[in-house]
């Protein structure tokens, strides 16, 4: 079956877990950096500008947003992290909500973790990988903004993150990406269609 992601809409934004709606169907969460471009990826793949606001201040989006994709399907906009403002008790927070949605989240079938090409795997991502792999939550990566680098460095920096995952023993996939020029929609799909499936 073909997902229609262009008709996705926005349902409701949460501040605690316990605001989502029944836990029933499948979900799949956005998560990453605060500012790596996870309201971007999510307009880029909804082919809709307005979905998720994308915010040029770091570190607004502090909520759950959750969009339906139909009856049976969601995906999940989860408050970014590490951005260097935030006060202690906002990152203590954040850890907290996103560790305890993690555990309970009986629908959450998968975990897009985007990441900002020009700093991939920083330590709160990889704090972020090791809840998804106790959890045995699937993992893909978006290496976003490639954009931003040479062809050469890209090309680096994606073999760099393969081989420490690797070394990692994960089951996580990486793809590149850039919101911003529409590359790498038809591989997030293909991810997205298989969970969805
Ligand atoms: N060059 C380039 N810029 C991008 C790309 N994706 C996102 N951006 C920019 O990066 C900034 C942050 O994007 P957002 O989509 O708001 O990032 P976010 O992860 O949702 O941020 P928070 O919700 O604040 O955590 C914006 O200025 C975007 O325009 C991309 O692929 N290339
Ligand atoms: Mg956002």
């Amino acid at each position: 079956m073909t997902i229609a992601y262009q008709k996705a809409y926005f349902l409701l934004s949460v501040a605690d877990i316990k605001q989502l709606p029944a836990d029933q169907g499948i979900e799949v969460a956005i998560v990453g950096r605060s500012n790596a471009g996870k309201s971007s990826v999510l307009n880029r793949l909804t082919q809709n500008k307005r979905l998720a606001r994308v915010s040029k201040t770091p570190g607004r989006t502090q909520h759950i947003n959750i969009f339906v994709l139909d009856d049976k399907r969601r995906l999940a906009d989860l408050p970014g992290y590490g951005y260097a403002k935030a006060p202690l008790s906002a990152k203590q927070k954040w850890q907290k909500t996103i560790d305890l949605y993690i555990k309970q989240r009986q629908s959450l079938k998968g975990m897009v973790v985007v990441m900002d090409i020009r700093h991939p795997l920083t330590a709160l991502d990889l704090q972020l990988l090791s809840y998804c792999y106790k959890q045995h939550l699937s993992v893909h990566i978006l290496l976003n903004k490639l954009d931003k680098l040479s062809k050469t460095a890209v090309t680096h920096t994606l073999q760099k993150v393969k081989a420490s995952l690797k070394n990692d023993d994960s089951r996580a996939t990486v793809q590149l990406f850039s919101a911003l020029k529409g590359i790498g929609i038809e591989e997030l799909r293909k991810q997205l269609d298989k969970w969805y499936g």
